[in-house]
């Protein structure tokens, strides 16, 4: 259970009361009235607070999920953007897409030097008749679109993490999770364990008061990755998905395994068949249980959806994933339910 100093400190992080649960509240459940938001990990508190700047003011949701995830770009010694871990040759690559209800969607990967991904992949969306640009190419648009060419070096935090692993060069995928019991875990070291990252995306799903779902996702990818590895985080159906009739959803963990099984559209077509979100992320992940066998203990997946009446849920094969909730009422962190207790 949290203790009432680092109750206050998450307080205080966040800027207004905010009410922690340890297992998925009602609002898992429940019909949400007005708008909501949804984003992984504990970082997702400070990007729901960017999405609200325009979802309580009765704005459009594609707005809200691309301002929501730039605050988490921006975040210097997070888990997300320029500031995060590079590949195993040095270097930030990042990923990101963006999808709105109307099956409309960008998606930029393998993209070097660009603080904002999120928007440039809305820029790919609106501005080019393809879904997807990778690399060079994805720079150049980039720059072609006016942003900044930003400076090729790792934050500070990065450069000690790159060099401690350049110690032992081992790649080997390390379960993303928030102790949030433990000392030293969880909210208060927001994204590091022990000194690592330890999760490097952010995923964020939203109903406008419109009614109009949408989602973002946006990533450094797995840390010290192979160079020019690309895991579910840009790819549409994997890392995001929104079907404006049905739901919405988003995952995060090894993206490999994701996309093995079109992860976030596969949760979406549960909910089509009638599962309420959390459930839905639940047979998706039993999915991915059955495929790994054994495997499954060294791996972690989550996804975490909403249905087009505002219904939110979340299911991880292994505990320790939170996700945050931000509506008209509630400003939450919720552990999600997982396979592994
Ligand atoms: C990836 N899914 O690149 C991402 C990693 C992640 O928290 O979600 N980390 O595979």
């Amino acid at each position: 259970m949290m203790n009432r100093k680092r109750f206050l400190q998450l307080s205080a992080l966040t800027g207004i009361a905010t009410t922690f649960v340890n297992k998925a509240t009602s609002q898992a459940n429940n019909k949400v009235s007005g708008p909501v938001v949804i984003s992984t990990w504990d970082a997702g508190l400070r990007a729901n607070k960017g999405a609200w700047e325009v979802l309580g003011n009765g704005g459009n949701v594609l707005d809200a999920v691309e301002k929501g995830v730039m605050v988490t770009e921006n975040e210097i010694n997070c888990c997300v953007g320029l500031g995060a871990n590079p590949d195993r040759d040095g270097f930030v690559t990042l990923d990101a897409c963006i999808m709105d209800h109307k099956f409309n969607c960008g998606s930029v990967a393998f993209l070097e030097r660009i603080k904002h991904p999120i928007s440039v992949a809305r820029k790919v969306m609106e501005k080019t008749p393809h879904v997807m640009l990778v690399g060079d190419g994805a720079q150049q648009f980039a720059v072609s679109e006016g942003f900044t060419l930003e400076p090729q070096e790792l934050s500070p935090d990065a450069k000690k993490s790159y060099e401690k692993w350049l110690q032992n060069s081992k790649y080997e995928p390390q379960i993303n999770r928030e102790n949030i019991e433990n000392k030293g875990h969880g909210p208060f070291a927001p994204a590091q364990i022990d000194g690592e990252w330890n999760h490097d995306t952010i995923g964020m799903v939203a109903l406008d008061a419109h009614g109009h779902l949408g989602g973002s996702c946006t990533t450094s990818g797995m840390g010290f990755k192979m160079r020019g590895r690309l895991g579910d985080s840009p790819i549409i159906g994997a890392g995001l998905y929104v079907d404006g009739e049905v739901g919405a959803c988003t995952a995060t963990g090894q993206g490999e395994d994701v996309i093995r099984v079109a992860g976030s559209h596969s949760v979406v077509e549960m909910m089509r068949q009638g599962f309420g979100p959390e459930l839905a992320c639940q047979k998706v992940i039993e999915r991915i249980v059955k495929i790994k066998g054994d495997d499954v203990k060294k791996i972690q997946v989550a996804f975490l959806a909403i249905n087009k009446n505002g219904v939110v849920g979340a299911f991880a094969i292994h505990k320790g994933f939170s996700y945050a909730i931000k509506t008209n009422t509630t400003e939450e962190l919720i552990a999600a339910k997982s396979w592994f207790s």
